[in-house]
Parts: C-alpha cells; structure tokens; sequence
C-alpha cells in the first residue's frame, strides 16, 4: 500500500513518524525543497510522550516537482486550510478511484474544497487534538495525547477495510471513527469551538496551551465560547456551552507544554489559519446578524500580528 502525507508541519511530521512503522511505503510531500532534502537525508524524528525518541526514515518529495509519483492509496492531506486550493490538483492526479483521501485541517473551509471530490466515495474528515511541536524541518515532538475523530464526509455508511485496519494499528493516538454526517459536522463545530479560544489567545500572549488554565482568563473563555456557540446555534449545530468550557480546559491539560499550531505559525512569520477558525465564525455570525465582539478582537489582533510580521520581514 502506498500512503501520501501532504504537508510536513508539525502534524504531519507526527504522521509520517506513526505511519512509517507500518509496512507500507510512505512519501512525505514539502513545500520547501529544503525541507525534502532534510527529510531525504536525516528521516524523521519524533520524540514520543515518553521522552523517547523515534527515528524512522522515509520517501519525501517536493509538491512543486511530483514527476516521479504515481498515485496512492491513502492521501493524508495536513497542509493548511488557506493552501488546499494549492494542493487539490495533485490531490486528483495522484488517486485512483478507490484512494481514500483523509483532510486534517482546523477550521472551517475544507469542506468545499472536499466538495470537488464528490464523486470520490472515500473522503474523510480527520479532526484531532493532538499536540505536536515541529522543531525543524524532520524534527516533530508529540507534546500532548489528544483524540482523533475520524468521519465519513459526505455521510456513507460503510467504511472501507482498508481504512479500518489501518486505523486499528495507529494506536497509541486515539482514533474514534464517526459514521453520522450531523456528528461529522458537531465534531468540527466542537473542535472549532476549542481552536477558537486556544490558538488566538496563546498567539496573543505567546504562551503554551496550559497557561490558558489560570483563573485570569476563565471569564474570557466563557465569553468567546458564548459567542461560538450562539452562532453555532444559528447554522443548526448545538454545543453545550459548559461541555465545551470543559473539553477546551482538558485539551490545556493535556497538551499543557504544546506551543498552539497558531503560535508556531506566527513565530515562524507564517500565515496563520485565523480565517478559517476565528475568522470563519466572524462570518457566520455577520450573515446572522449576532454580534461576536470576542471573537472579532481576537481576529483583529492575530491579524496584527501577521502584518507586524510581515512588515518585519519585509525590513529585514
Ligand atoms: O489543534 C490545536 C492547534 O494547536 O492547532 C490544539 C488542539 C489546540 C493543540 O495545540
């Protein structure tokens, strides 16, 4: 079997490491040719939550130069919302009909890309909480166990498998499959509902995720939840406003040291996924007519951020 991962960050990093222990070849696709250089000739590390480190080597190449490939069995998807437009077309060109293609984006968005693919039965939508810190280019430490979900999108209700054997050996990572498409949509609803608090304000403050657990900001996180789950009210999902303040407090616990995707992007003047999480609510709610004050600061000031960043770059 051959597996893509598309997008080495700091998730895809981690799922590269857990693949390449099955027998199955695994191509790991870069933006940078830097990157796939690194990844050609170090492999991959990835230090476990144990403190152990994992070394495992792999195939890498880079997305601008694809002319060797040929197409996969399984496209793990991982670069960011804002850059699927650029990667689809490979994403058609390297499946074959029964390629099962899984997206792991933040957010909200992905799924029109994933509507181009509609006439794909095996498309999935991945959502996790794990925490992962990419150090370098082929160095990724897992900071944090977190859940996986993992649902059939659109709604279909056998899975293939193939997917299902392989899910079984990804243990330790939780992997919870979801079959209903309403599910499929409360769970990225919810996971939205925890991006939201965590990523802009620990990119905000430049702190790890488990600073968000001093008594200081419960009354914001109250707030901003508040907001989200108005909204959210109003495109027919329901969030339980408390059962969300608890699961955003439980991914802090448990990915306490992970510095958030959000924080990694903006120290490494990266753009950030504010749209499709802060960004994507601020929408909602202006098409409903609800106001989001927290949300909108929020966005204002990751969005300051990124241009404080890029008028340093632009100097330097
Ligand atoms: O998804 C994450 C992210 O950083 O984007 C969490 C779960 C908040 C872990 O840091």
């Amino acid at each position: 079997m051959r597996i893509a991962v598309i997008g080495a960050g700091s998730i895809g990093l981690l799922w590269s490491s857990r693949l390449s222990r099955l027998p199955y070849e695994i191509t790991v696709l870069t933006h940078t040719i830097e990157q796939h250089q690194q990844i050609v000739q170090a492999g991959i590390s990835c230090v476990e939550l144990d403190g152990q480190m994992n070394h495992t080597s792999v195939k890498s190449c880079p997305i601008g130069d694809t002319s060797e490939l040929s197409s996969f069995d399984i496209i793990f998807i991982t670069v960011k919302q804002y850059q699927l437009p650029n990667v689809m077309e490979l994403v058609q060109r390297y499946s074959h009909p029964f390629t099962q293609i899984l997206f792991w984006q933040n957010g909200l968005g992905h799924e029109e890309a994933i509507g181009e693919l509609h006439h794909r039965p095996d498309t999935y939508v991945a959502l996790t909480t794990e925490g992962a810190y990419r150090k370098s280019g082929t160095h990724v430490v897992h900071t944090g166990q977190g859940e996986t979900w993992i649902g059939t999108f659109p709604h279909q209700e056998q899975w293939k498998p193939l997917l299902h054997d392989f899910i079984q050996t990804l243990q330790p990572i939780i992997v919870s499959p979801i079959r209903e498409e309403n599910m499929i949509l409360k769970r990225m609803w919810e996971k939205l509902a925890v991006n939201a608090v965590i990523n802009p304000l620990t990119t905000i403050l430049e702190v790890p995720n488990g600073e968000l657990l001093h008594g200081e900001f419960e009354n914001m996180i109250e707030k901003i939840t508040a907001e989200t789950c108005q909204v959210a009210r109003r495109v027919g999902v329901e969030l339980d406003h408390s059962r969300t303040i608890k699961k955003i407090k439980e991914v802090c616990r448990l990915t306490s040291q992970n510095l958030s995707s959000m924080l990694q992007d903006v120290q490494g003047r990266k753009q950030t996924e504010i749209e499709a999480i802060n960004g994507a609510i601020l929408r909602y709610a202006k098409e409903h007519n609800i106001p989001v004050y927290y949300h909108e600061m929020l966005y204002t000031l990751v969005k300051a951020k990124e241009a404080q960043n890029k008028r340093n770059t632009s100097v330097l």
